[in-house]
This record gives C-alpha cells, structure tokens and sequence, in this order.
C-alpha cells in the first residue's frame, strides 16, 4: 500500500482540467468518430442520429410500452423534493450476475430483480481494471490518464490535482445531502494489516460511517487457519477459498447491511446519500456453508475458455495473464473449487442485496429511492489462463451497472449504448439536480439513455490499465493498445469470448485507426 507518500508536484494546480475543456470538446467529436467507425465496420444504416448523449434528453420523450411503477406525484412536481440515493458497490463482481448472463450456474435472483426495477446496460464497462484506479475514476468522474491514478498503491489523496476535486459523496454532502456509507467504497482491503480495512477512506465526505469514518469495512471473518485450499504464494494466503461453519451474521457484509438497514428504517431530515460496499466475491471466497451447498462441485461448470488462447497475442498482452496462478491452480485441481467459491460468495452477496433492497421497500423512503448499482470491475476465473483482474478483456472490464428510478416508468428495460463508470457522477448530478463540482467531469450523463433505453448510439468507452495501455470498447469491437503500441483486436459479433485476435490481419488496420482516435492525448504521472 502507498498511504503516506508522496505526492508529484508536477500536479499542483488545475492544468489538467484545461485538458478537461479539451477532453468535452473531444467528447462531442468522438461521437462524430464513432458515426465513421460504426458506419464504416458495424453498419448503422438504421440507427438514431448521433449526438452528444446529453442533446438527446430535449428530444420529446418516446411512449412507454411498460408502465409498472407509479409515479409519485410529489416527485412529479416543480417542487419535488430531492430523491434518495441508495449507491450499492459490489467488490470484484464480474459479469456472471444472471441479467447478464455471464455463467449459467450462477444465482443471483436479487440483482436480477433489481435489472427488472430498473434499467441495466448490457454493455458498461469500468474505467480501469483494478479496484482503486476504477473506485477513484468513477468517484471523481475523470480519467485515469487524467489523474494518474492507475493502480492500488496509488492513492488519490497524495494527487494535488485530486485535492482540487470533490468526489462524489462529498458532492452530495456539499449539496445538501446527509451522507451516510458503509463498507468498501474509496480502495480498501481486508489483507495483510489492520489500517487497510480504512484504505484511502474520506472521513470528510460522511456524516456518519460503519464501522467509522475512518474506518471503511469490518475485519474479516476467516477459518481458523488459512489458506484452506489455494497457496501462500497468492497474496499471502488471502486468495483462498472455503465454506465457513458461522451464520451469515458473523460475516462483515452482514455487519455492513444491517447498519444501512437500520438507515433505511429511519426518516430523515435531508434527503441522503447512503453507500453500501459489498465485498464478496473480493476474495478470500469464505461464505458460510450454505452458499456453498448451492453450488455442488460435482456439477461445477469451468467458465467458457479456449485452451492455448495466448498464443495470438503479443507479449504485453501474454504478460497480462496469471499464466503461474493458472498452472498451480489446475496442477493442484482446484479449478472446480475456485469456481465454487466464487460462485457461492457471488450468492452470498446476491442475499446481501436482497436484505438491503427489501429494507429500502419496507421503509419510509422507498418511494423517493434512486438505486445505483454498480460493480468496480470484472474478473477471470481460468479464461485466458488468468485469474483475477488487471488486465484489459473484456471478462475483466465489463461490469453490472443498474439504476432504478421510482421517477421513471420504463423499468426492466436495457440499454446496449456502450456506457462507463465514469457515467455515474455527471448522472446523479443531473438525477438528483445537484451543482456541477469543480473539476470538469468526463463521463457523460446517461439520463437521456434513462429515458430512452433503446436508444442507438453507439460509443467508444475506455478502459486504462496502467500507463499506456488502454482498451477501446465500441458496440463491436474490443481494441487493446498497449504502452509498447502492441495490439490485439477483437470482434464480438463473430468472437464474445475475444478467442482471435485480429489485429495482424491486413482488413483490420482501418478499425484500428478509427478507434485509436480515441486514445487519451495525454497520460498523467502516477504519484511518487
Ligand atoms: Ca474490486
Ligand atoms: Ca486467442
């Protein structure tokens, strides 16, 4: 961990946001881009006129063919009071949720019920695959390349340019809001030593936290004795994986939820700001046996994977897998196991949802309620030979993002536009008709997409994996340009599982250069 270093002085005043400027500006040609690339290689014959996302929220809205939420009338009027935000992050929470269909085993009725309140987009992607560089993107609205921040030792709090900003819970602070959280939210961690369950918390972003303003998640329940299945050679041991003989309440997520149950249980005098971090599927993958019951392993399914699927990439890319992990894990026959693992702490967080989200129902507030919910990145269980994060296909970059609305009447709907993390904050902004904050955000509102879920349009969303690398992310294409300008293309229409990398094909080089267009221009140090 990097707490307590020290920060680059070549950041210490707002240059960058001169940058932002450009970056908007940037940001209303791109869609113009994206016309030539989707035009050009995907066929867009039919789809809506392009724009900058936010131009589309003054069109008339469309009619709704579903009609399942009333609208309160309050919320209807000029004089609506300011909507509730119940902001849900689930840690490590890949694209195996069952809205999105990433494994067929998984259970996650809760999550799924939530996509059907609300709108889910199929197609939204983090910012950065790593939790701290992603958390930090999406709570600040801006670019890794902008802030520097790339990977977890790098804290946003040693970033000059960042102490210009205000993130996202201190905005709404700031707005008026009573901000409360619990749990992972800003980059923490239950390993290794007692201060990183604080993490690069913000105690000047709450009115009140569990366990602490300082503190941001409860220590972990764990076996007696650990690693019970994988090896210490994986983070010491906390890469691990194994049923727990406690009840859920002895779990810290349950200690989490049932603090924001009670706040959901509460009137309040201002609207509020409650964010919950779920932690599971985080690894070490301990859940209470019950959740593991659900997944016999006789009947474990591996993830879809193709066996020698490095060998087209180049090396920057190969160096990306956890090729080691990978070979001890299948010498030491525990693919199977790791996949429970995941799949029963998977359930477990599903039931932590369901808890929370029944809590909201019962409660006072459940009619001025809006739900973000959101994972920070996603992960690999053996495909490609790797596990875990930090690389840039698209089992790692793609997430769940859900937003419901009691406001809006078109829920269960889903959106294909491309979207990222970075969204979020320009869309709360809006939603909840907050001021903009200082640092020029660099996501876009996805309010119009809210309205008008079908919408098609289709975006270059970038993922940043380290300085230099980046991935590239259109309705069809995943375009991965590594620092040493190593490439690998990928064409989902013929490819979802990114199998065969085309970009030494010959045909490619005119989609690769459409949508190296939208690199970043710059790239910011990380801090010292
Ligand atoms: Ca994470
Ligand atoms: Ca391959």
């Amino acid at each position: 961990m990097a707490i307590g270093r020290q920060s680059d002085p070549r950041d210490s005043d707002y240059e960058r946001c001169k940058r932002c400027g450009w970056w908007r500006r940037l940001m209303g040609m791109k869609q113009i881009l994206v016309v030539m690339v989707a035009a050009t290689f995907a066929g867009c014959g039919d789809k809506e006129p392009l724009g900058n996302i936010k131009s589309l929220s003054s069109r008339p809205a469309p009619k709704q063919n579903i009609t399942t939420k009333v609208i309160p009338k309050t919320l209807d009027s000029k004089h609506a009071r300011k909507p509730n935000v119940l902001f849900i992050a689930v840690d490590d929470l890949n694209d195996w949720v069952g809205a999105l269909g990433g494994h067929p085993q998984a259970r996650t009725p809760n999550m799924d019920l939530l996509a059907k309140r609300g709108i889910l987009f199929t197609q939204a992607y983090c910012s950065a695959p790593a939790c701290n560089a992603s958390r930090s993107s999406l709570l600040f609205g801006l670019q890794p390349s902008t802030t520097g921040i790339y990977s977890n030792g790098h804290d946003w709090r040693q970033v000059p340019l960042l102490k210009q900003a205000v993130n996202l819970p201190k905005h709404f602070k700031e707005n008026g809001y009573l901000t409360l959280g619990a749990g992972k939210l800003f980059h923490a961690h239950t390993f290794f030593h007692e201060r990183n369950l604080s993490g690069y918390s913000d105690p000047t972003a709450w009115v009140g936290y569990f366990p602490s303003k300082t503190q941001q998640m409860p220590a972990e329940a764990t076996p007696k004795k650990w690693p019970v299945n994988s090896s210490r050679h994986f983070y010491r041991g906390h890469f691990d994986w194994s049923p727990l003989d406690i009840p859920n309440k002895e779990m810290a997520d349950a200690k989490v939820v049932a603090w924001a149950k009670k706040q959901l249980a509460k009137k309040h005098d201002k609207p509020i700001f409650l964010s919950v971090g779920i932690y599971r599927p985080h690894v070490p993958w301990y859940a209470p046996q019950k959740y593991f019951d659900r997944f016999p392993l006789d009947q474990i399914k591996l993830p879809v994977h193709l066996v020698n699927d490095l060998e087209d990439l180049p090396p920057a890319g190969k160096a990306k897998a956890k090729r080691q992990w990978h070979q001890w894990i299948t010498q030491n026959d525990q693919w199977k196991k790791a996949v429970q693992g995941y799949l029963a702490s998977l359930s477990f967080a599903d039931d932590m949802i369901g808890e929370l989200v029944n809590a909201l129902d019962k409660g006072p507030l459940a009619d001025n309620t809006l739900i973000v919910f959101w994972g920070d990145h996603g992960y690999h269980l053996g495909e490609k030979e790797s596990w875990e994060k930090f690389s840039l296909w698209e089992d790692t970059t793609h997430v769940p993002l859900i937003f419901v609305d009691p406001r809006q009447a078109n829920a269960g709907k889903t959106c294909k536009v491309p979207v990222s993390l970075l969204d979020i904050y320009p869309t709360l902004v809006e939603l909840c008709g907050l001021k903009l904050p200082p640092q020029k955000l660099e996501g876009d509102s996805l309010t119009s997409l809210l309205k008008k879920p079908a919408t098609q349009l289709d975006r270059v969303v970038i993922t940043t994996g380290g300085k230099g690398n980046h991935a590239l992310r259109s309705q069809r294409y995943r375009y991965i340009r590594y620092a040493d300008k190593s490439e690998e293309l990928y064409d989902h229409e013929n490819d979802p599982h990114e199998w065969k990398n085309l970009a030494g094909e010959p045909n490619s080089l005119s989609i690769k250069k459409s949508m190296a267009r939208f690199l970043p221009r710059a790239e910011a140090e990380p801090p010292k």
